[in-house]
């Protein structure tokens, strides 16, 4: 028989599929749409940690071509960004240049994964066909009030030169670069995002998405339900007002914490404590917010005022400290040492009284060694005395309002997204400023406002971008009232194209709107979203929210982009995860010559549990080669005996169908792969016993097989004398009647002892099966039988003396 060669097959199914693709909108199919996170073409262009994810997007598209839908399954480019700007201020070379180049470089890789793409609908976040749409939803968000400018400190990276998002501070440190981040007042765009705070959170319970995921995003939201108290300032007129969501702890507040840019700081420092206070002001002020957030030792300074506990009118000193933040709740808190850690330490320090509220079993303990945090019996608290604490939680911010001390609020960690880039590669924010009309978009039939051609693209580092230098460009007339006006020279986030790109493959050529009703209603929304959990707040938080304001617009009736949600794991090598700066790639191109594009594609899915990080490891690679080549050979050596199929070829082929879909539908990927080497070697022992396999068998093997190793599938199909593509082929259903083992092995033992194993039939009753297990061991039956028990479908004991 031929020997497999996947060149020659890859190389004609390749172009036999371009002739006559298998995946079609015949009209009457219901449709699919399984999307990847598209990448962003780089210069060292793919490794095989990329090809991980395409793979299992590319398997589940094709499985579900088979279970007979139309799938939509595009691929695009995510090209505006730091690093092509870098690359050009470094080599001189224009970003459009070498973006192209890097796209046409990461198309032909990718083609070798033999993905079912639909090129006609990929799009290009830099084409201004394309940005004109992504600067249309930011005049629509203009116009709805959602996008306003601000000046406020802003997270500024001084390796980048921009200012970030607070999703693109982690840790304290730059996402991209990795450089502490400092702060700087800056104007901004900031998009409104908090407005949609609450459907952002409560919609992730529509979602089938991984529950790390929600939790991230819920956290990230970061909904809390407290109170505001005011405290009255002690000889003044002055009021504190305190974010706490533990009113109920109100007794036990001894002192408080003002955030040192609190518009009190400095007003309520007496005359003897003003030049520590203002020294500790500015002290803080120099430090990064990573060393704030870093600093162990709590630090902070008297202000030398009191405030008056509003439930139990003792005084309480007034700090300056830098662990209340200032732009959260109300950057000034009420301290209760005795049930807050951080209160606990800074209590501890500067020696302030602690006094405790909430005691287990009620009974106080006297030196608290650490801050009580978990719940029991209130005490020390006058009227909610004996109360349990977690009651008390609930009922006591109520009560504080009823009595006019509190009022019970929300709160939300989430911020309002800071828009502005101070750098060149990105969508010019279409916004011109004039004197008398102020910041006026620029008119919807007027976009794309096309990106300059500019001779420097370095970041000026002043808090202007590259384009405040072109000054025919910034000089314009105000669409208002005509006269000279400036254009805003801050581009957009790169965060802003993917926010809505998934819309408009499914119209991607359409010059009128952003997608057509018709079309969204036909194809939208995403069914199946693939990609890494990096973009857990970032990406998948943004595209929540813009397609929320799209629907709210009436772009798009849905108004959650991403139904289900995969995140594949990372892949390394050596320990270390793949990436070039550690030197430790591997090349997709060298594989798919050496063992062709099936085995690469297999590997990628048997290297490991699809959602976790895994090694990669090359000797890997001969393994499913070699796998492939035993299937070939047991499909080209038995293709002809025409065999008529035994009860055990039925029942194998059964399981197998069962077996593999049923890992298949749970993602389970890699024992998807052990299973068909299972399965392979049964089939081969079968043909040893039986002399042959019937071709059903084979044939359901093959397309179970098609949407993992697709050539071979395919050459194998048309050798079995089939005329369409296995792609025409349903997905096989497997009947469990015929899946049943219709006889299993009970173990016959004697006084305990396993002595030998019967086969009886599945469904037999317990007196043949025990006669039968006797009849088995008669010979070894030398005493009084004096008890025999049957284990149903195990084990016969008989007990003799
Ligand atoms: C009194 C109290 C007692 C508190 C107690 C906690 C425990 P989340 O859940 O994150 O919303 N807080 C409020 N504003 C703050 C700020 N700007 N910077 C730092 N901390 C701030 O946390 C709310 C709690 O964090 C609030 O409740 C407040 O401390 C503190 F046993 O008030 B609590
Ligand atoms: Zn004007």
């Amino acid at each position: 028989a031929t020997p497999y060669n996947h060149r020659e097959i890859e190389k004609k199914w390749r172009s036999n599929w371009t002739k006559k693709p298998v995946n079609v909108n015949d009209g009457s199919k219901p449709k699919y749409y399984c999307l990847d996170m598209f990448p962003y073409p780089s210069g060292s262009g793919l490794h095989v940690g990329h090809w991980r994810g395409y793979v299992i997007s590319d398997v589940w598209s094709r499985y579900k071509i088979l279970k007979g839908y139309y799938i939509i399954h595009p691929m695009g480019w995510d090209a505006f960004g730091l690093p092509v700007e870098n690359y050009a201020i470094k080599m001189g070379v224009h970003p459009s240049k070498s973006t192209a180049e890097n796209v046409a470089n990461i198309k032909r890789q990718i083609n070798e994964i033999s993905a079912i793409y639909d090129w006609g609908m990929e799009v290009n976040t830099t084409d201004p066909e394309f940005y004109k749409w992504t600067q249309w939803i930011f005049v629509k968000m203009f116009k709805a009030g959602l996008a306003y400018e601000k000046e406020m400190p802003i997270n500024w990276c001084p390796s980048c030169k921009t200012g970030l998002a607070n999703e693109e501070v982690v840790n304290g440190c730059c996402e991209r670069c990795g450089e502490p981040v400092t702060k700087k007042n800056l104007k901004q765009w900031m998009l409104k995002i908090t407005q949609y705070a609450d459907r952002l959170l409560d919609d992730l319970d529509k979602l089938d998405w991984p529950e790390k995921v929600k939790k991230m995003q819920s956290d990230w939201i970061g909904k809390s339900y407290g109170a505001e108290i005011d405290f009255a300032v002690k000889g003044s007129d002055k009021k504190v007002k305190v974010y706490t969501t533990r009113p109920d702890t109100l007794y036990g507040a001894t002192f408080m914490v003002l955030a040192p840019e609190h518009s009190l700081a400095k007003e309520l420092a007496v005359e003897e404590q003003k030049s520590a206070v203002e020294e500790y002001l500015f002290k803080s002020s120099m430090k990064s917010s990573v060393d704030r957030l870093q600093d162990k030792e709590k630090t902070g300074v008297f202000t030398g005022s009191y405030a008056i506990n509003p439930l139990n009118k003792q005084l309480v000193p007034i700090w300056i400290s830098d662990y209340v933040l200032a732009d959260y709740g109300t950057g000034a808190i009420m301290c209760v040492p005795a049930h807050d850690d951080r209160d606990f330490d800074f209590a501890k320090k500067f020696n302030i009284p602690i006094i405790q509220v909430i005691a287990k079993d009620g009974i106080e303990n006297p030196n608290l060694t650490e801050a009580y945090t978990e719940s029991g019996i209130m005490i020390n608290s006058g009227e909610f005395n004996g109360m349990n604490s977690t009651d008390a939680k609930r009922d006591v911010p109520g009560l504080l309002e009823a009595s006019g001390i509190g009022k019970k609020t929300t709160n939300y960690k989430l911020r309002d997204w800071v828009f502005s880039r101070q750098r060149y590669w990105g969508e010019p924010i279409p916004i011109v400023h004039c004197e008398h009309c102020g910041a006026v978009p620029v008119p919807e039939e007027e976009l794309p406002l096309l990106l300059p051609e500019v001779e420097r693209y370095q970041p000026t580092g002043t808090g202007e971008s590259p384009l405040a230098d072109i000054h025919e460009w910034v000089n314009t007339t105000c669409p208002v009232c005509g006269k000279p006006a400036k254009r805003e020279t801050n581009t957009m986030p790169q965060w802003a194209g993917s926010s809505w790109y998934f819309l408009r493959y499914v119209d991607s050529k359409n010059k009128n709107e952003l997608v057509s009703r018709e079309k969204a209603e036909k194809y939208l929304p995403v069914d199946m979203y693939i990609g890494g959990v990096e973009h857990a707040v970032l990406h998948l938080l943004y595209s929540r929210f813009y397609t929320k304001f799209l629907h709210d617009i009436g772009v798009v009736d849905f108004d959650e982009p991403f139904i289900r949600l995969f995140n594949q794991g990372m892949i390394g090598k050596n320990g270390a995860k793949m990436s070039k700066s550690k030197g430790n790639v591997v090349s997709p191109d060298d594989l798919v010559r050496d063992y062709g594009c099936d085995s690469l594609r297999l590997y990628e899915l048997f290297v490991g549990p699809p959602e976790l990080d895994s090694e990669w490891d090359d000797r890997g690679m001969d393994g499913v080669y070699r796998f492939i080549n035993r299937f070939w050979n047991l499909v080209m050596d038995n293709k002809d005996t025409n065999r008529k199929a035994t009860e055990e070829m039925v029942k194998v082929r059964h399981k197998m169908i069962y077996d593999i879909t049923a890992r298949l539908e749970t993602f389970s990927l890699n024992t998807v792969v052990s299973g068909f080497m299972e399965y392979n070697n049964k089939l081969i022992d079968l043909v040893k016993k039986e002399g042959g396999l019937d071709k059903e068998t084979l044939e359901t093997a093959i397309v179970l097989l098609a949407p993992f190793i697709p050539h071979v599938a395919e050459e194998l199909w048309s050798q079995l004398g089939h005329r369409e593509s296995v792609f025409a082929e349903k997905w096989p259903e497997y009947d469990e009647d015929k899946m049943k083992d219709n006889e299993i092995e009970i173990a016959v033992q004697i006084n305990g002892k396993t002595k030998t194993v019967v086969m009886v039939g599945a469904d037999e009753g317990k007196d043949t099966v025990i006669s039968k297990a006797k009849e088995s061991v008669a010979d070894k039956l030398t005493g009084n039988i004096i008890k025999e028990i049957y284990v149903p479908g195990k084990i016969v004991n008989i007990v003799i003396k």
